[in-house]
């Protein structure tokens, strides 16, 4: 399934927002997922306007990393603003960072999404030499799931049989970051996060279209569902 990334600057022609993008690819995308490059340019207000002109979940990625009261805090003003999942880091650790957080979504019911790993190829030298622990704490916390790198499969599958199928799997570096749409559903991700493939094409809806269905088609062929 598609998480469509609104991150600016979107689309060839200026004068579109965040919300015409997300309107004009809503029949393909079953989430958006927006962070401070777009709440810079449009505000904070703009996770309710696409909430409520698509009638979709919006995922905030802030990537949070940081002490307990001032994630803990940053979550609670998000979920004001409407966000439905909030996207943490998870190399800060439980105590003294992450539980004042995994406090607020027990109280408040966002869902919280941590990141094990990431795309780009330094990933391996830090925050990857600690993935079967933070994979660890999504599991011991009962967290909504994980982003993990298109870009790495055998890291989609690692978390799958870590993982079970209780817990989603979110991956981002499809198109520009070089992985191919559907690779990451073959490994067993849940969700492909996808930005500038669709948000800087000339046609984002075709692009958006063409995701979809190669998705479903790549589905079919590794996974043998209809
Ligand atoms: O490369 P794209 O334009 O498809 O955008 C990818 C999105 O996924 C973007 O919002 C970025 O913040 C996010 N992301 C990564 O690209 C890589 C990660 O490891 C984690 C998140």
């Amino acid at each position: 399934m598609l998480v469509v990334a609104l991150d600016p600057p979107l689309g060839l022609d200026k004068n579109k927002h965040a919300v015409d993008i997300a309107l004009e690819i809503k029949e393909y995308s079953f989430s958006y997922k927006i962070g401070l490059p777009l709440i810079l340019e449009e505000g904070p207000g703009v996770i309710r306007e696409i909430k409520k002109s698509t009638c979709k979940p919006v995922i905030v990625d802030f990537k949070l990393a940081d002490i307990g009261e001032v994630m803990s805090y940053t979550a609670r003003r998000l979920v004001d603003y409407g966000a439905d999942a909030i996207i943490a880091h998870g190399f800060v650790g439980v105590n003294g960072a992450l539980d004042a957080l995994i406090d607020q979504f027990k109280r408040l019911g966002f869902q919280l999404i941590l990141v094990a790993s990431m795309t780009h190829r330094d990933s391996e030298k830090f925050i990857d030499k600690h993935y079967e622990e933070l994979l660890k704490i999504v599991i011991d916390y009962e967290l909504h799931g994980v982003v993990v790198p298109a870009t790495r499969p055998w890291l989609i599958r690692e978390a799958r049989r870590i993982l079970g199928s209780k817990f989603k799997i979110y991956s981002p570096g499809i198109g520009v970051q070089g992985a191919e749409p559907g690779s990451a559903i073959c490994a067993g991700a849940d969700y492909e996060i996808v930005g500038r493939l669709i948000t800087g094409s000339e046609s984002p809806r075709k692009a958006a279209e063409y995701v979809s269905r190669t998705q479903r088609e790549r589905w079919v062929e590794c996974r043998g569902l209809q």
